[in-house]
């Protein structure tokens, strides 16, 4: 028997190239599932983000939407950032968290609030993020980051922040305002 996941996913990832590619080119769609066993057949194999060059990334969204801002079921929306030291060695263990817990329906009732997650190799800081669909959801936005942190146990001391995409590709250097964080900060 096979048992079918809430929604239909795609997995894209994006090489690190230095060609005169353009972004979009290095990003490519390279499998869809739609049941546990799918699931498990895709990721048993799959090379663990560590290993990865720097610079690569993976995107895990429902299929139907493109991992980019541009995608209408983005453009409204913004991201959960969480920095991921190299000296801890915990970013597989993380990604796999993130996996298990947006495919397996534990963001509850969020579920239709979230398009994706992403890893970002880049040695030094990688990123993991959870990409939501309306950045001017407050009340749910900080519900998804809550499960986000807990899902991974990311001690509450420690800062995550949710950023629009809006602001993030406008952005002139590596600073973006952010609009959320966990835990919160006063008048913010
Ligand atoms: P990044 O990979 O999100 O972060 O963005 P990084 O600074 O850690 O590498 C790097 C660059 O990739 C951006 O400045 C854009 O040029 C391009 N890029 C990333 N994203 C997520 C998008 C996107 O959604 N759309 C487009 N057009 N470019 C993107």
């Amino acid at each position: 028997p096979t048992h079918p996941l809430q929604f239909r996913w795609a997995l894209w990832y994006l090489h690190a190239d230095n060609s005169k590619k353009s972004w979009e080119e290095n990003l490519k769609k390279i499998a869809v599932f739609s049941t546990v066993e799918e699931f498990w057949a895709l990721f048993n194999h799959l090379v663990e983000p560590s290993s990865l060059q720097r610079g690569c990334d993976y995107y895990l969204f429902k299929e139907g939407i493109k991992p980019m801002w541009e995608d209408t079921a983005n453009n409204k929306g913004g991201r959960w950032l969480l920095f991921v030291d190299r000296k801890a060695k915990k970013l597989d263990e993380y990604w796999m968290e993130l996996l298990l817990a947006i495919v397996g329906e534990q963001f509850e009732e969020y579920g239709n609030d979230i398009c994706g997650i992403v890893v970002n190799v880049r040695g030094k800081a990688d990123k993991l993020s959870v990409w939501t669909a309306d950045a001017n959801l407050d009340e749910v936005n900080l519900g998804i980051g809550k499960i986000f942190k807990e899902k991974l146990t990311i001690p509450d001391t420690e800062t995550i922040q949710y950023e629009s995409h809006k602001d993030a590709s406008h952005r002139q250097n590596s600073n973006v305002k952010a609009r959320l964080s966990l835990p919160q900060i006063e008048g913010n």
